[in-house]
Parts: structure tokens; C-alpha cells; sequence
């Protein structure tokens, strides 16, 4: 999950009560919220977590819904990268591996991403590679609250 635009920490907590709430859905863990400067993009720090779902949806069926949730908070596209209201990316979906026109897991650029590896290595330190936390150092980012102190 990321936002930089408007109340970020709002729609981050937003976002995970309307995850828990989708169909067949269960939100089973959330990392602390992070503070990160942008990476490959403009603006202001985004706010930035990690979540674990359970889910009997199917993936395309829930990167459609996640991207409603997007829409429903705000979200415009004016052009690649641009400050969002929220975005919810679908990093790994089990041990799934897909390439397809809509979507790619695990996403094509979650290793190149401090923003992506600090929180989940908290929720799940195994599918993280130290090498590869290490080769993010350089990426600016702090943690701010601990999961029960924001959502
Ligand atoms: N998302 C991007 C591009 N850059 N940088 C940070 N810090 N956090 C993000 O969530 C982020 C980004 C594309 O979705
Ligand atoms: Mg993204
Ligand atoms: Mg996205």
C-alpha cells in the first residue's frame, strides 16, 4: 500500500478495513507504516505498509477489486508514477508465478524497493533476501508507527 497524496494515513487505514471486507477475504496481518521518499517518482514522502491477506478470490478478481478500492479513494492516473491517493499493488499472490497483460507476480519490482522489502520483511522475513535489503540501503526510509498505533 502507498499514498502521498492527502491524508495518506486515513487512506491506508481506509484501505485495510475495505480489504478485510471484500469477499471471501480475511486480512490477516499489517506491517508498521513507513515513511519513505519517492522512488522513480516525484512529490511528497509517501506514507507506505504491507498487508497479508487471505483470500479465496482469484488473483485477476483481486487486483479488479483492489483497484476499485484505488478508485474509490481518489485515485487519478494523470501520468506514470504521479502522486496517488492510494495505490495497492498485489506483490505476491502464495507461490504464484504469473506474467500476464494485467498482472505480474511476484511484481516485476518489489526487490529494487525499500519501501516494498522493509515492511514485509517484518511480516514475513523469509521471503525477503538480505542481499537484497542490503542493495535498497541507499533508499530513504523510516518507521513511523507500529501496526496497532495506525490502522
Ligand atoms: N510507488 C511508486 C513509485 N515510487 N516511492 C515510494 N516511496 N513509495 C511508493 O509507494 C512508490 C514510490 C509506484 O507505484
Ligand atoms: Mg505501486
Ligand atoms: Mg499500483
Amino acid at each position: 500500500m502507498g499514498a502521498n497524496l492527502g491524508d495518506a494515513r486515513a487512506a491506508l487505514r481506509g484501505a485495510v478495513q475495505a480489504m478485510a471486507a471484500l469477499p471471501d477475504t480475511q486480512v490477516s496481518q499489517v506491517s508498521s507504516l513507513y515513511r519513505s521518499a519517492p522512488v522513480d517518482a516525484g512529490g511528497p514522502d509517501y506514507l507506505n505498509a504491507v498487508a497479508v491477506l487471505q483470500t479465496r478470490l482469484a488473483p485477476l478478481a483481486l487486483l479488479h477489486a483492489l483497484q476499485a478500492l484505488e478508485q474509490a479513494a481518489g485515485r487519478e492516473r494523470p501520468y506514470r508514477n504521479a502522486p496517488r491517493t492510494l495505490d495497492l499493488d498485489l506483490l505476491l499472490y502464495g507461490d504464484l508465478r504469473l506474467e500476464g497483460a494485467e498482472l505480474t507476480v511476484p511484481h516485476p519490482r518489489m526487490n529494487e524497493r525499500a519501501f516494498v522489502l522493509q515492511p514485509l520483511a517484518e511480516l514475513a522475513p523469509a521471503m525477503v533476501d538480505a542481499t537484497r535489503l542490503a542493495a535498497v540501503a541507499d533508499q530513504r526510509i523510516e518507521r513511523v508507527l507500529a501496526p496497532a498505533w495506525w490502522c
